[in-house]
């Protein structure tokens, strides 16, 4: 079964590499938003890139899910000591991730280049292509702070401000990425992982042609909501600022236009008759994954769901 998965963020991220661990290379190809991105110490920082890819790679930070494993931090601490920002925490190693990604742009290297350059440095064999060469960068606008760049909303100000609406900067003039939408017309099934609707899966969903093509092939989603909750991030809270009781129901129903099979956790079995009556399969499993094996295991279980859709 050839697979197309939409990812951001660490949810994504895990169920990445479950599937990594049951398709074959050739089978999975991984579309990654790149709204996060934002620029920082003149640095070019693709934050979901660097989380699937360190994921994938086995060098992601387990307790973070961002950010490499075993990092030093001697450049962050000098910064401080000099008063520079630090809100922002950068370790030395995922550091020259930065320096190398900005180094190769600037000599007018794509980032669909770059990323596939990188993979191959980290041992990742499937295919994880950027959505955009394009530069498409989030803002969040809030009910009481005006408009925050995403990353000043996620990291410096903690997801606090209530949020009101996202804005993809970039989003009308970008192109998806060579193969992105090629990736999908090839699958046998497209798979919307469990991210942050609101602000890793639309900006994918929304970039050019990309919803109308979807609509050609059958589309899953898995809940990144659970009992009304987030496992992590702000996902149910900005779900709840924007007027919408956080529910599985609620990610289908955001959804609801290009979906037709649904994965919900296995305490939302209530939400699963509702879902159904909008024509989408819907099926409940244990979409929890705190380790390697669980992530393989969610993986296994939602691709037999897929094998009963397509
Ligand atoms: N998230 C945080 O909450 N705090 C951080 O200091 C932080 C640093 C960071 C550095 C590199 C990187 O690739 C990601 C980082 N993230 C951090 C996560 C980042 O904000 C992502 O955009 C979120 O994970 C949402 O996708």
């Amino acid at each position: 079964m050839k697979v197309t998965a939409l990812a951001g963020g660490v949810g994504g991220a895990k169920l990445v590499d479950g599937l990594a661990q049951c398709l074959s290379p050739s089978d999975l190809n991984v579309i990654i938003n790149t709204a996060d991105d934002f620029k920082h110490f003149g640095l070019h920082i693709s934050p979901d890139i660097d989380t699937v890819c360190y994921t994938l790679a086995g060098i992601s930070n387990i307790q973070t899910g961002w950010g490499r494993e075993d990092e030093s931090w001697v450049v962050r601490h000098s910064i401080r000591d000099l008063g520079g920002p630090d809100w922002f925490k950068l370790g030395d190693k995922d550091i020259a991730t930065h320096l190398e990604r900005t180094r190769r742009l600037n000599l007018g290297e794509k980032l669909d280049s770059i990323t596939k350059y990188f993979c191959n440095k980290w041992g990742i064999k499937i295919n994880v292509i950027p959505m955009s060469n394009d530069l498409v960068m989030t803002t969040v606008q809030t009910q009481d702070n005006g408009e925050i760049p995403f990353q000043e909303y996620f990291v410096k100000y903690h997801c606090q401000p209530k949020v009101k609406g996202f804005i993809f900067r970039g989003i009308e003039k970008a192109d998806p990425a060579p193969g992105v939408i090629d990736s999908i017309l090839k699958a046998d099934v497209i798979i919307i992982c469990p991210s942050n609707p609101w602000v890793s899966i639309d900006p994918i969903l929304t970039l050019k042609d990309f919803r109308k093509t979807l609509k050609t092939k059958c589309v899953i989603a898995i809940s990144p909501i659970i009992n009304g909750k987030a496992l992590r991030g702000p996902a149910a809270k900005m779900f709840k600022e924007m007027g919408i009781i956080p529910s599985a129901l609620a990610v289908a129903d955001h959804y609801r236009d290009v979906i037709s099979g649904f994965v919900v956790h296995k305490t939302d079995l209530n939400e699963i008759a509702q879902i159904e009556q909008w024509s989408i399969m819907t099926t409940a499993l244990d979409i929890i994954m705190s380790n390697k094996a669980h992530r393989k295991r969610l993986a296994q279980e939602v691709l037999i769901f897929c094998d009963q859709l397509i």
